[in-house]
């Protein structure tokens, strides 16, 4: 095992750290029943440290029965018996935490699994009790209430509404398996201020905030008209005043939030981030955006902007378990992301996707602020395609079957090219099918391979750790500096400190590197004549 790192106790580790986020479904399974656990996850810890990750971030690891890959959470203070039981769980936050690797759950507020025991008992109640007053129960539209409450749509497609026997509609602004809370009962409040208590409690560092602008609605619950404001359901102001009060609990434990803000807006979106509510916030602007320079320069410019008024770090990240992996995305026609967009048999070219993935990496590895980093995106996974009736993604089924679902970014990862089920687990079939070219990609074969997409990662994380310049220059505004250099068109070059430059080239043709006195890492060789290729970055030592 690599040499064990101090834990630093600084309070602002957050700021510019590198936050690995585990899918503990399909990260390593330990007990060889074809599933992810939490036994899987401690054997890799190792892995996890030669990596030089300074977080982990596990998605929603408790009693669920995985209507959304355990975003239907059914009891906070049980971990799912397939990943394994509480007492690992702090176990491998403490093993995990000797190793300088904080630990980062995920809570889920906007709603429960239906299997939750709140929802549950509303269910058992009559229309009007105060169990359904938790949740959004309403009578329905129409002469015998068979039309649904209001006009909305499901983040999932199709209607947020479903019926009951006795007549009564729920809401559930994503499967039916998860209905919404109600946030304006105080009940709802007081249970998730005692579970981010409970987490806090058993030393976990953060808290990854689910759907973060969902959660309060308007009573009224009215039909939706475009350009409504404020929106019956998203971005609404009470939300921040619960944010307050998680902040007010959070800062007792020197713990951190990480906000799922899908805003536009980003004067709102740096509401969220002000210094008496979350400490970050996922920056989809830059996920989503496509390969293309001036695209790029923009997505970064209004990060930084939003984000230093309010003194936030910003956090870049290229994918997650809900978006199409950065090599196939970066490999297709259009390299943005959006969810509405996403179709079977889009063609691919992964090896222009791969080698822009890595690019994108030194580029979002230079950036300043936190980054986040998905399972297998270190080992260069492509999307896979998941047979039709292998696929479990709700978005599929509530798509009619046009939306591939999100299944293809959170297949079980390959650790040995020469074991069953590419070292996934000893024994069963992994839960989704692995394909054929999963055993390439595998973690060992990549570390003895210096050209390798690991050892790229695994590079450009110690020079991010070890190098001044990717440091914040004291008294830094917090938002993060850096300082564009002049480039030739579809070329972005920028520098943080201590002379360190980054240079990305999305030209379309061959460039000469800016002057330089040192070579510290490159995406891709340069040509024979010494120039960048075209979708290939570099770290450079400048002259100043
Ligand atoms: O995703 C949130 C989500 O999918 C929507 O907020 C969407 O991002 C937004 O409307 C932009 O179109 C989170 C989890 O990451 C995802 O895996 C879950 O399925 C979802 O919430 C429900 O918990």
């Amino acid at each position: 095992m690599a040499a064990i790192r101090p834990t630093e106790a600084t309070a602002t580790w957050w700021r510019d750290a590198a936050i690995y986020q585990i899918y503990v479904r399909s990260f390593a399974d330990g007990d060889g029943d074809g599933t992810g656990d939490l036994a899987g996850v401690r054997a890799k810890l190792p892995y996890l440290v030669e990596l030089g990750v300074d977080a982990l971030w596990f998605t929603p690891w408790y009693l669920s029965p995985l209507a959304d890959g355990g975003y239907d959470v059914a009891d906070y203070r049980v971990i799912d018996p397939a990943f394994g039981h509480l007492a690992e769980a702090e176990k491998l936050i403490a093993e995990a935490g000797q190793l300088g690797i904080r630990t980062i759950v995920d809570i889920v507020p906007n709603h429960v699994s239906d299997r939750h025991s709140w929802f549950r008992a509303a269910l058992a109640a009559a229309p009007g009790s105060p169990e359904r007053e938790l949740f959004h129960f309403r009578d329905g539209r129409g002469a015998s209430g068979e039309i649904p409450p209001n006009d909305w749509v499901s983040e999932f497609g199709g209607t947020p509404w479903t019926r009951l026997p006795d007549g009564q509609w729920y809401l559930h602004l994503f499967a039916p398996g998860q209905p919404d809370l109600n946030w304006a009962h105080p009940a709802v409040r007081q249970e998730h201020e005692d579970v981010l208590r409970f987490w806090f409690e058993r030393g976990v560092a953060g808290v990854r905030i689910d759907s973060a602008a969902l959660l309060a609605k308007d009573p009224a619950l009215p039909d939706f008209t475009e350009g409504t404001d404020p929106h019956p359901y998203v971005d609404r102001d009470e939300l921040h005043d619960i944010y307050r009060s998680w902040r007010a609990i959070a800062d007792q434990y020197d713990g951190i939030f990480v906000g799922e803000v899908w805003l536009p807006d980003s004067e709102r979106f740096a509401r969220y981030l002000r210094p008496d509510e979350l400490h970050t916030a996922f920056n989809f602007t830059f996920l989503a955006c496509p390969w293309d320079a001036g695209l790029l320069r923009s997505a970064i410019d209004s990060t930084l902007a939003e984000h230093a008024p309010v003194g936030a770090p910003a956090t870049w990240v290229l994918c997650n378990h809900d978006v199409t992996r950065t090599v196939t995305r970066y490999g297709r026609e259009d390299t943005g992301f959006d969810f509405a967009a996403k179709v079977f048999g889009t063609p691919t070219d992964l090896e222009l996707g791969t080698r822009r993935a890595r690019a994108a990496a030194l580029l979002s590895l230079a950036l300043p602020g936190a980054v986040y980093l998905y399972q297998g995106e270190e080992l260069g996974l492509p999307e896979a395609d998941i047979p039709l009736d292998r696929i479990q993604d709700p978005m599929h089924q509530r798509s009619g079957g046009i939306d591939p679902g999100r299944d293809g970014c959170r297949v079980p990862l390959p650790w040995s090219a020469d074991l069953p089920h590419a070292g996934f687990g000893s024994e069963a079939e992994p839960w989704l099918p692995q394909p054929a070219s999963w055993p390439s990609y595998a973690a060992d074969a990549q570390a003895a391979d210096p050209g390798s997409m690991l050892s790229l990662y695994r590079t450009a994380l110690r020079l991010r750790r070890e190098e001044p310049g990717f440091a914040e220059p004291a008294g830094g505004t917090g938002g993060g500096r850096l300082h564009w250099l002049p480039s030739p068109p579809g070329v972005l070059t920028f520098t943080r400190s201590h002379g360190l430059i980054c240079v990305v080239n999305l030209s379309g043709g061959p460039v000469a590197l800016p002057d330089h006195v040192g070579m510290l890492l490159t995406s891709g060789p340069l040509d024979a004549s010494g120039l960048l290729p075209d979708d290939t970055a570099a770290w450079l030592r400048g002259t100043r």
